[in-house]
C-alpha cells in the first residue's frame, strides 16, 4: 500500500498520556470512590444487574500497585460506527499489556460483536499494530452493529472467551455498545466466569456523556473536519453571494456535533433538536425561521446563507416522533408481515390500517421520498437510520412554498436558490486530531490499568480533558450508573441513557444568545483544517463545546 506523506509522520507522533499513566505501572495504584447507582429506574436496573450493579468508581492515583501479576490474554472489539481514533485505542492497550509483560497477548475480534461469536479473530503483533497508530479508520480489524441480547449469543461468546482463555474483553463503542458490554459483564459473572468486560467511550456524535465521561472519542476530530467543510462552503456562499446551503450533519437523536459545528462557524440558522422538542416546534414553524433569516437578508441585498441542520431534527418534532414510535412498534411487532411486502403501496396501505389517524394524517403529507425513507429498516437495535432522512431537502422545499406564497402576497421579493449537503461519512474516518489521538491511546492503556485490577462492567474514563494532556485524570465508572429502561422493538430494555444537549448548559447558552445576529448580519467564522503540527494553540485545541463546559 502506497503512503501519504501525513501517514508517515502521523507513524512516528507520540500521543501523550495524563501524568499519572507515565508512572511505571508497579507504582499506579486503584482508589475506589463513591457507590453509584443508575441514572434513573434504580430498582430495576439493580434486579437486571444483581452482580454488577452499585459498584464504586475508581481513580488511578501513584502509590504501590496491588494487582496481582498474572499473564493477561485479552480480546477487543470495535463496535457501531467509525470514529477518530478508535485505532489509538487499540494501540495504547496493546502497548500497556506489551510494556507490563511481553508475553501478554491482545486479540482482535474483527468486524464488531459478530467476530466474537464466529471466532473471528487476529492476534496482534507489533509490525501491524504500528501501521495503524494515530491513523483515521476502524479498518484495523473492521466494525459491525450486532446487538448482543439473546441467551445462545452469550453462552457462544462464553464458549469463544474460554476457548482463547480470554481475562477480558475491551468493547470499544458508543451507547448501545456499552449497553451490551455491561449485559455481557453481568452475564459472565453471573455464570462464573473469569472474563472481565471494560468499555470504551467512542461516537462521534457526542452522546455518550455524563459527569464523568466528559466527551466520547471522535467528536473532536469530526466536529472539525466538518466545521472545516462548513466554514469553506460559508466562504464560498459570502464569495458568490448566490446560494443557501442547507448542511444536515450527522449526530443521530443528539444535537451536539451541530451545536458544536455553530460554535466554530457562526452560520446564519442552526437548528437544535431538543429545543424544538422543548418549544413543540412543527415542521411549519421551523421552515418559518428560516423564512424570516432569508426575507430579512435579502432587503439587505443579501440573497445567501448558510443553515445547519442535526440529522435527528426531524425525530424531534412532536408529531413526527410519536410518528416515528408507531412506525417502529409497528414494524417491530408486525416484522414478518412488514417485511414481506414488496409493493410500495402496498407498505403504504398498511401504514394506513395499523398507525393512529393522527400518525397517518402526518405520515400522509410529507413527500413520498421522505416517507419511504421513514420506512427503511431500523438498526440492530431498533432505531430510525436518520443518516438516511433527507430532512435537509424537505426543509428546503417547504421554505420554497412559504416563500412564493409570500412572494404572491408582495412581501418578498428577493432570490432564492438552494443547496443541499450531507456530511457524516466524511468525518468519521478523519487521521484523529492531536486530542483524539492523546485521548483514545490514554483510554486504551487506562483500559488495562482496570483489567489489571481486577474491574469488570467498567467504562474507561480520562478526565479533565480541556487542560493539556499532562494534568488529564485516569479512573473507571460502572456502566450500570449511565442505564435506564426505554422502549426498544416494543419493550422496555435497559441501555444507556443518551445526553442530548442541555437547553441551561453553557455551549447551547452561549450560542442562543448570539444567534439573532447571525440570523441577519454574516457573521461566519472560517475554522479551517484541523492542523496536526505547530503551535500547541492551533493543535491541541479542543472543542468550544468542551471548553464551555469546563469554564
Ligand atoms: P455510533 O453511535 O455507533 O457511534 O454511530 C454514529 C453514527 O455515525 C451516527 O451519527 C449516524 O446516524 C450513524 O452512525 C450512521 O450509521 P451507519 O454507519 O450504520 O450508516
Amino acid at each position: 500500500m502506497e503512503l501519504s506523506p501525513l501517514q508517515i509522520a502521523r507513524y512516528e507522533y507520540q500521543p501523550k498520556l495524563p501524568e499519572i499513566l507515565k508512572n511505571e505501572i508497579y507504582a499506579i495504584k486503584a482508589v475506589e470512590g463513591e457507590v453509584t447507582a443508575s441514572v434513573s429506574d434504580q430498582e430495576q436496573i439493580k434486579h437486571l444487574f444483581p452482580n454488577t450493579y452499585g459498584m464504586r468508581e475508581v481513580t488511578f492515583e501513584r502509590g504501590e500497585n496491588h494487582a496481582e501479576d498474572r499473564r493477561l490474554v485479552v480480546g477487543v472489539i470495535l463496535s457501531g460506527g467509525q470514529a477518530p481514533g478508535g485505532h489509538n485505542v487499540i494501540t495504547g492497550l496493546y502497548d500497556a499489556l506489551k510494556k507490563t509483560r511481553k508475553d501478554n497477548v491482545l486479540l482482535g475480534f474483527k468486524k464488531g460483536p459478530s467476530g466474537l461469536l464466529d471466532d473471528d479473530f487476529i492476534e496482534f503483533e507489533d509490525d501491524y499494530i504500528d501501521s495503524f497508530r494515530n491513523t483515521g479508520g476502524f479498518d484495523i480489524i473492521g466494525s459491525g452493529r450486532t446487538k448482543l441480547e439473546s441467551e445462545e449469543q452469550f453462552a457462544q461468546a462464553k464458549k469463544v472467551a474460554e476457548k482463547h482463555d480470554l481475562d477480558a474483553l475491551v468493547i470499544i463503542g458508543g451507547d448501545d455498545s456499552n449497553t451490551n458490554a455491561a449485559v455481557l459483564a453481568e452475564y459472565f459473572k453471573a455464570h462464573g466466569s473469569k472474563v472481565q468486560v471494560i468499555g470504551c467511550p467512542k461516537t462521534i456524535d457526542g452522546d455518550l456523556k455524563n459527569d464523568v465521561i466528559e466527551i466520547s472519542f471522535g467528536f473532536d476530530t469530526a466536529t472539525k473536519t466538518y466545521s472545516e467543510l462548513i466554514g469553506n462552503i460559508e466562504r464560498d456562499a459570502n464569495s458568490a453571494k448566490k446560494y443557501w446551503h442547507f448542511v444536515r450533519v450527522m449526530g443521530r437523536s443528539a444535537s451536539h456535533i451541530a451545536l458544536e459545528c455553530a460554535l466554530e462557524t457562526q452560520p446564519n440558522i442552526c437548528f437544535i433538536s431538543e429545543e424544538v422538542e422543548e418549544k413543540k416546534m412543527s415542521l411549519s414553524d421551523i421552515a418559518d425561521q428560516v423564512v424570516k433569516s432569508v426575507v430579512k437578508r435579502s432587503e439587505r441585498g443579501d440573497n445567501f446563507g448558510v443553515v445547519i441542520i442535526p440529522e435527528g431534527l426531524i425525530e424531534f418534532v412532536p408529531e413526527v416522533k410519536k410518528l416515528i414510535g408507531e412506525l417502529n412498534d409497528t414494524m417491530a411487532l408486525k416484522e414478518k408481515e412488514f417485511n414481506a411486502i414488496t409493493d410500495w403501496q402496498d407498505k403504504y396501505s398498511f401504514m394506513e390500517k395499523n398507525l393512529s389517524k393522527e400518525s397517518f394524517k402526518v405520515f400522509s403529507i410529507l413527500p413520498v421520498d421522505i416517507e419511504k425513507q421513514l420506512l427503511m429498516d431500523r438498526d440492530p437495535h431498533g432505531n430510525v437510520q436518520v443518516s438516511r432522512i433527507e430532512t435537509e431537502k424537505l426543509l428546503i422545499s417547504i421554505v420554497e412554498s412559504k416563500l412564493d406564497s409570500l412572494k404572491k402576497e408582495g412581501k418578498y421579493n428577493g432570490k432564492f436558490s438552494a443547496l443541499s449537503h450531507f456530511f457524516g461519512y466524511e468525518g468519521r474516518c478523519a487521521f484523529p486530531s492531536n486530542f483524539d489521538a492523546d485521548y483514545c491511546y490514554s483510554l486504551g492503556y487506562n483500559a488495562f490499568m482496570l483489567i489489571s485490577y481486577g474491574y469488570t462492567g467498567y467504562l474507561s474514563t480520562i478526565t479533565n480533558l480541556s487542560k493539556p494532556a499532562t494534568e488529564w485524570k485516569a479512573g473507571g465508572m460502572p456502566i450500570t450508573k449511565m442505564m435506564n429502561l426505554e422502549q426498544r422493538h416494543g419493550k422496555q430494555k435497559p441501555v444507556i441513557r443518551k445526553a442530548l444537549v442541555e437547553l441551561y448548559g453553557k455551549p447551547f447558552r452561549y450560542f442562543a444568545e448570539r444567534r439573532d445576529l447571525w440570523a441577519v448580519e454574516t457573521a461566519f467564522k472560517y475554522p479551517g483544517a484541523i492542523q496536526y503540527y505547530g503551535p500547541e494553540s492551533v493543535c491541541d485545541i479542543t472543542t468550544r463545546t468542551l471548553a464551555l463546559e469546563q469554564e
